[in-house]
């Protein structure tokens, strides 16, 4: 790994040298992430699945033993604070897998206000994602042929060699494929070595959540693809908000007044012509055709599935209306461009 970043105050790789073989890996094979840093926030206690039920802004009722949802988290005005996927560990335990910022303190506010019955912390808990197409039986040749059962998002918790873990079917990319939810930091090579081992006769390769992949599927980066101030309908994740939902919860009022009112700008795909650009995660403004200001890229990345450039870009109303053509700011110049909804239906 060549680059990386800061997440949850810990590093995150992000890429090799040679992002086009990350990419044919992911897609074509199978890849290994160390995403350790998407750190759990456990709640356990009588008032566990309440308080959950109360912080997403997604119904999580049905949410059964054994299974996980991404489940948004609102503050009371609505901003969307964290992304994490959920997982009901047991009777009493819930795991936010979260994105990167300080959701134990934010639980632990709730909580202590509400005074519920829990106990909220951060487990020793680290997971490793073996994404692609040969990740099943990558994951299979090393836990047993139950794995090919495990529907999407449903886990099993599980001993193996020793090494105490949760085999989740999830990840973020669309190639399917498992995080493994290490529950013993010490063992942390041992079970890198043992997905090592099972995924050579399959091509594995080292690799990290991949910008390309994730943006030709749309899976949703909090922090890059939104700002302070975005709500889950500006970041196009508004079918996972249940305002239609009996419960309560934070943020409801104020998305209800949001979803009344409409977004005043939305996170839209961006097709952006010409040679292949380089990837620029750095914000940049937009301009309609005349020059006035359209909102500001949050991604820009070559795609090697369509062939072509793609863009996330925060979109000011009614520049978000698909068709509108926009000019992007490129190292080579401005480029034009076209919205188009997310996502991407090429
Ligand atoms: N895995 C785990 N924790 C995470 C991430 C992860 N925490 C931070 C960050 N990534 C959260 N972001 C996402 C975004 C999308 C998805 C997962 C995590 C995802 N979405 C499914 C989809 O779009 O198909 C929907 C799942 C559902 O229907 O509930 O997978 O990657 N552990």
């Amino acid at each position: 790994m060549t680059v990386a970043t800061v997440y949850n105050r810990m590093v995150l790789p992000i890429a090799t040298d040679d992002p086009a073989a990350d990419y044919e890996a992911l897609t074509q094979r199978v890849s290994l992430w160390d995403v350790g840093c998407q750190r759990q926030v456990q709640v356990q206690g009588p008032d566990a699945l309440e308080l959950c039920q109360y912080l997403s802004a997604r119904d999580l009722s049905q949410l059964r033993i054994g299974a996980a949802k991404y489940a948004p988290l609102c503050d009371h005005d609505g901003r969307l604070i964290n992304d994490p996927v959920v997982l009901r560990v047991n009777e009493d335990t819930v795991w936010f897998s979260i994105a990167d910022s300080d959701v134990l303190l934010w639980i632990r506010a709730i909580s202590g206000e509400r005074g519920d019955d829990v106990e909220v912390s951060e487990p020793d808990v680290s997971p490793l994602a073996v994404q692609g197409p040969s990740a099943t039986d990558t994951v299979a040749a090393v836990f047993g042929e139950w794995v090919h059962e495990l529907k999407f998002f449903h886990f099993r918790r599980i001993h193996h060699e020793g090494i105490p873990l949760v085999v989740c079917r999830s990840g973020w990319s669309k190639q399917s494929g498992f995080e493994l939810f290490l529950e013993d930091g010490s063992k942390g090579d041992q079970l890198w070595d043992l997905i090592w081992a099972a995924g050579q006769p399959h091509g594995i390769r080292v690799g990290a959540p991949n910008n390309a992949e994730r943006i030709e599927n749309f899976l949703l980066a909090w922090g890059s693809d939104t700002d302070a101030e975005s709500d889950p309908f500006e970041a196009a994740i508004g079918s996972y908000i249940d305002l239609g939902a009996t419960h309560d919860f934070v943020g409801k009022n104020a998305l209800l007044a949001k979803r009344a009112d409409g977004p005043t700008r939305e996170l839209k795909g961006l097709l952006i012509d010409g040679e292949p650009l380089e990837a620029n995660p750095e914000p940049v403004g937009l301009q309609t055709p005349n020059g006035s200001y359209a909102g500001q890229t949050r991604a820009v990345v070559y795609s090697p599935r369509y062939e072509r450039n793609l863009g996330l870009a925060i979109v000011e109303v009614p520049q978000n209306l698909p068709g509108t053509k926009l000019q992007v700011p490129t190292p080579t110049g401005w480029r034009p461009a076209i919205v188009v909804d997310l996502p991407f239906d090429l």
